[in-house]
C-alpha cells in the first residue's frame, strides 16, 4: 500500500486513484477543505478562535413553531421529481431524490410512489379488510379492529420492479440519481403481521397462496406464496412513526419485506387464501422478464442485491481537487448487506467501503469511503454483497444474462425490470459527474 503525504500525515490509500482509508474521514491528520479564509467553506478546525459576525437571524426573535413542521425553505430542492403531474388515467410516479439524502430512512414526503391510477381518497373510518378464502373463518377488519392486534415495527425498503430501467438503455442516460435509481424508498413501518390474522382465520390445509387485492380503482391484485406471508408480510399502518402516507396506501397496506414493489399491494381491502397464484395482470404480464433465449420468467419475487453511491453523482460536481467522501446506498431483498467495495478507476481495483450501523436485513445501508480527488479523471462504481453471499452483478455479466433494451417499453414506460447491475459515474477533470458504462 502506498503511503500519501500530501497533506501532512500519513493516509493509508487503500486502492488505485485515490481511495483511501476510513481513517481519513475521522479528522486524522487530514485537511478536508482550505484554511479559514482561503476556501469558501472555512476550516474545519479553529472555527471556535474566530470572531464570528451577527447575522439578522442573530439579533431577533425568530419564527412560531407550526404544528406540523416542514423542512427549511432553503431546501426547496430537495423534492421527488413526478412525471405525470396532471395524474392523466395512466400510472403515475414520483422518485426520491437520493442524492440529498444521507442515512438510511427516505422521510415520508420523499418516499417513491407508483400508483396505477392516482391516490385515492379513502376515508379510514369506511374502509374494511377482508380475509377469505381456504380459511375456516372468513374475517372482515375495520382499522379499529386491526388496530387492538399487537403490532410489529420493522425497517424496511420498498423497490419497484421497474427501478433503474434506464440502465437497460443501450447508451449511459445522462439523468440525475433520482431519474437512475429513484424507485426504492426505505422507511420504518410498523403494523399487524398477516400470519397473526391468518391463524385466527384458520388457514384450511392445502392453501399455498394468497391473492391481495387494492381499493383503488385498478384494484391492483398480486399473489403471494403463503410461506412469505407466514414469515415477514405485514398490514402496515404506519410509515416511520404516523399513519402512512396516502401515496403509501393509507390506510393500510400489504408489506412484504424484501418483494418486489409491486407485490405490496397498498390501500389493502381484500386477502384471499387459495391453492393457486391468480395469474394477475401486473405478475402475468408486466413484471415478467424476458430472457435471451425467448423464455419469459415467471414470478419474480425477491429484489437482488443492489447499492449505487448517491454522492459524488451527476448533479453533484466537485469544486476543487482534494478529499472526499463516497457515500451511497446498498441493499438486498434477501438479508443484511455484508460488504460493499468501492472502485475510483473503473472496477480495476476495489477497497473495502465503511458500513454504518444498524445493518438491518431486507433495508438500506449507508456505506461511504473516503476518496482523495487528484483532480484527474475518475470513475467510481461501487458493488454489494449480501450475507447469502449473492453479489451485484457488473454490467456485463447482467447484459449477458438479461440482455440490453430486452423488451419495447411496457404500459409502465419501462424498457426492462429488475436492474440491479454496478452503476459508474466518471468524474472529469472540470469535476462534472456523468452516468456512464464502464
Ligand atoms: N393498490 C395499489 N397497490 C400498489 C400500486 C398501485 O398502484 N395500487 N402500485 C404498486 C407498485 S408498481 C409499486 S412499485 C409499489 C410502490 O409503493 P410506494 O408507492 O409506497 O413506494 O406499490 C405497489 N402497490
Ligand atoms: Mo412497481
Amino acid at each position: 500500500m502506498r503511503k500519501l503525504r500530501h497533506y501532512g500525515s500519513a493516509i493509508q490509500e487503500v486502492a488505485g486513484n485515490g481511495l483511501l482509508h476510513r481513517r481519513a474521514l475521522l479528522g486524522h491528520g487530514i485537511k478536508v477543505v482550505g484554511a479559514m479564509g482561503a476556501g469558501a467553506m472555512g476550516s474545519l478546525t479553529g472555527a471556535a478562535a474566530e470572531p464570528l459576525s451577527e447575522a439578522p437571524w442573530s439579533l431577533e426573535p425568530g419564527d412560531v413553531t407550526p404544528p406540523y413542521g416542514h423542512p427549511s425553505p432553503f431546501e426547496k430542492g430537495v423534492v421527488r421529481s413526478v412525471d405525470n403531474p396532471k395524474n392523466e388515467p395512466s400510472g403515475s410516479r414520483a422518485r426520491t431524490p437520493h442524492q440529498f439524502l444521507k442515512g438510511t430512512i427516505t422521510p415520508n414526503g420523499l418516499h417513491f410512489t407508483i400508483v396505477h391510477a392516482g391516490i385515492p381518497d379513502i376515508d379510514p373510518a369506511q374502509h374494511k379488510l377482508l380475509i377469505h378464502g381456504m380459511v375456516k373463518q372468513p374475517l372482515l377488519f375495520d382499522l379499529d379492529a386491526l388496530s387492538r392486534y399487537r403490532m410489529v415495527t420493522r425497517v424496511g425498503f420498498v423497490e419497484c420492479g421497474g427501478n433503474s430501467a434506464p440502465l437497460f438503455s443501450n447508451e449511459p442516460i445522462q439523468a440525475d440519481l433520482q431519474a437512475l435509481h429513484g424507485l426504492a424508498s426505505c422507511a420504518e413501518w410498523a403494523g399487524v403481521p398477516l400470519a397473526t390474522l391468518l391463524d385466527e382465520a384458520g388457514v384450511e390445509p392445502g392453501a399455498k397462496w394468497i391473492i391481495a387485492e387494492g381499493a383503488d380503482a385498478p384494484h391492483l391484485s398480486r399473489s403471494v406464496p403463503l410461506s412469505k406471508v407466514m414469515d415477514d408480510a405485514m398490514i402496515a399502518m404506519y410509515q416511520n412513526g404516523e399513519r402512512i402516507q396516502p401515496g403509501q396506501g393509507y390506510p393500510m397496506r400489504l408489506y412484504l419485506p424484501g418483494y418486489e414493489g409491486n407485490m405490496n399491494v397498498k390501500f389493502l381491502r381484500r386477502i384471499q387464501v387459495t391453492d393457486q397464484p391468480g395469474m394477475t395482470y401486473f405478475e402475468s404480464k408486466i413484471y415478467t422478464d424476458p430472457l435471451p433465449d425467448g423464455k419469459d420468467t415467471q414470478f419474480y419475487f425477491v429484489q437482488e442485491v443492489k447499492s449505487f453511491i448517491t454522492s459524488p453523482s451527476p448533479g453533484l460536481a466537485l469544486r476543487e481537487p482534494g478529499v472526499y467522501e463516497i457515500s451511497g446506498v446498498a441493499y438486498s431483498g434477501d438479508g443484511r448487506i455484508a460488504k460493499v467495495l468501492v472502485s475510483a478507476d473503473g472496477g480495476k481495483s476495489w477497497g473495502e467501503a465503511a458500513l454504518d450501523e444498524p445493518r438491518l436485513p431486507k433495508a438500506f445501508t449507508r456505506f461511504s469511503m473516503a476518496w482523495r480527488w487528484d483532480g484527474g479523471p475518475a470513475i467510481l462504481q461501487s458493488r454489494a454483497w449480501d450475507e447469502g453471499g449473492h453479489v451485484q452483478p457488473t454490467r456485463e455479466e447482467f447484459v449477458s444474462k438479461r440482455g440490453q433494451t430486452s423488451k419495447p417499453p411496457s404500459v409502465l414506460g419501462f424498457p426492462g425490470h429488475h436492474f440491479n447491475a454496478i452503476t459508474s459515474w466518471a468524474v472529469n477533470p472540470g469535476g462534472e459527474v456523468r452516468h456512464v458504462y464502464a
